[in-house]
């Protein structure tokens, strides 16, 4: 079902062909290049630097990398892109066991720039939730990645939006937020604040849609927003998503340089950083290792998740309770209300079950089951039938 490459990125042109644009790629391919399979993109070279270190799973950064990105320079895109290579490695996640899924949008571009020896599946515009909850029920055995915009997700595929997050498919789910459609040129996205001005100065009118409200609303058990300009922050949550066994979202503001960056904008850089209200900063504890405190008690809260990793949390407002739902959605809106950018986790449960435990589901992957336990033959047939008679 997966390949390892996004559908629709990699060239099919033929080096055979006599075309000049078949014979300028193989002319800047790198050495050892397969020339057979002429690229259309610049591949980064397979060396790196021997004294990287490598994780527990035997791979350096490197290894966590993908192609060389396409995208304007400063996009915050990239920055996310380097914090789920970042957290991937420091997780020691084996590449193989990742399945990354998107749909479309310069957002959507980006799981060709990370994890390229993982799974890949680039799909419609905004249907992403739908194909990745269909890959997790016939394979339990992946971690899920999905990765959109703030009009993949937020416009057109809000509805597919919805309901992964109400069926609580065991997934991390990002949202690289930068209130336009940047592929498009920057018209404003559901997510654009009201009275924010476009680059051309146009006010937008509409209500905004804001993900993490929508997402605490419809069920999620994981839900943190973020800023692509803060690594530290970042890093943490989107090893936490992936721990947490259930619906996971990330929303972060991810400014787009060219289209949405200037004074006028609430999702620009400067606007961001102004208007930051962390709420508390996480430390991501992996299952086992020991818990080290550098900071004083009363400050810090520990989450444990199912799988047995914690999370540290240093709280900066004392009075916020990331396991109450109403109140996490009452903060948000009450700082919405003031123009503050509410980051940090805002919500968790710690007892999540997932869609495949609420459909009772074979723990093994589809693909591994043979014919005696997908046909139980006709006694069975016979008895199911009857009982719908
Ligand atoms: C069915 C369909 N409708 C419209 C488009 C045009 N289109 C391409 S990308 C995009 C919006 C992408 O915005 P977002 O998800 O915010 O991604 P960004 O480029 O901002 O990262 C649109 C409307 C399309 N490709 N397919
Ligand atoms: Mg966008």
């Amino acid at each position: 079902m997966f390949c390892g490459t996004a559908i629709g990125m990699a060239s099919s042109a033929s080096v055979n062909s006599t075309s000049t644009i078949a014979c300028k790629i193989a002319l800047i391919a790198p050495a050892g290049a397969n020339l057979g399979n002429p690229m259309t993109y610049l591949a980064k070279p397979k060396l790196h630097h021997p004294s990287l270190t490598q994780n527990k799973v035997c791979h350096n950064r490197r290894d966590y990398e993908g192609r060389i990105s396409s995208l304007c320079a400063g996009c915050g895109h990239d920055s996310i892109s380097a914090a789920i290579i970042q957290a991937c490695f420091e997780m020691d996640v084996e590449p193989h066991r990742v399945a990354k899924l998107s749909g479309i949008g310069c957002s959507s571009k980006t799981p060709d720039y990370f994890l390229g020896n993982s799974h890949g599946f680039n799909t419609v515009h905004g249907r992403m939730p739908s194909v990745l909850t269909g890959a997790n029920l016939a394979n339990r055995g992946l971690l899920y990645l999905g990765v959109s915009g703030d009009g993949d997700s937020a416009s057109i595929g809000i509805g597919q939006f919805a309901h992964v997050m109400r069926r609580g498919v065991n997934m991390t789910y990002i949202v690289e937020n930068n209130g336009v459609y940047g592929l498009t040129k920057g018209q404003f996205s559901a997510t654009a604040d009201q009275g924010s001005k476009s680059k051309k100065g146009a006010i937008n009118t509409d209500t905004p849609i804001d993900m993490i409200s929508l997402a605490l609303q419809m069920g999620a058990s994981f839900v943190a927003r973020s800023f692509s300009g803060d690594k530290q922050q970042l890093v943490p949550l989107i090893k936490a998503a992936i721990a947490h066994q259930g619906a996971a979202f990330i929303d972060v503001i991810s400014p787009c340089v060219t289209f949405n960056n200037h004074p006028g904008s609430t999702k620009s850089y400067d606007y961001v950083r102004e208007h930051n209200e962390a709420v508390n900063r996480v430390d991501f504890i992996p299952p086992r290792a020991e818990i080290v405190v550098d900071y004083a008690e009363g400050e810090v809260v520990e989450v444990e998740q199912h799988d047995g990793s914690v999370l540290l949390l240093r709280k900066a407002h004392g009075a916020h309770d990331v396991h109450d739902r109403i109140a996490a959605m009452n903060y948000v809106a009450t700082h919405q209300a003031k123009g503050e950018v509410l980051t940090g986790l805002l919500y968790v449960d710690d007892e999540a079950v997932d869609l495949h435990h609420h459909l009772n589901t074979i723990d093994a992957p589809l693909f591994s089951l043979g014919v005696a336990e997908l046909c139980p033959g006709p006694a069975v047939l016979a008895k199911i039938n009857a009982g719908l008679r």
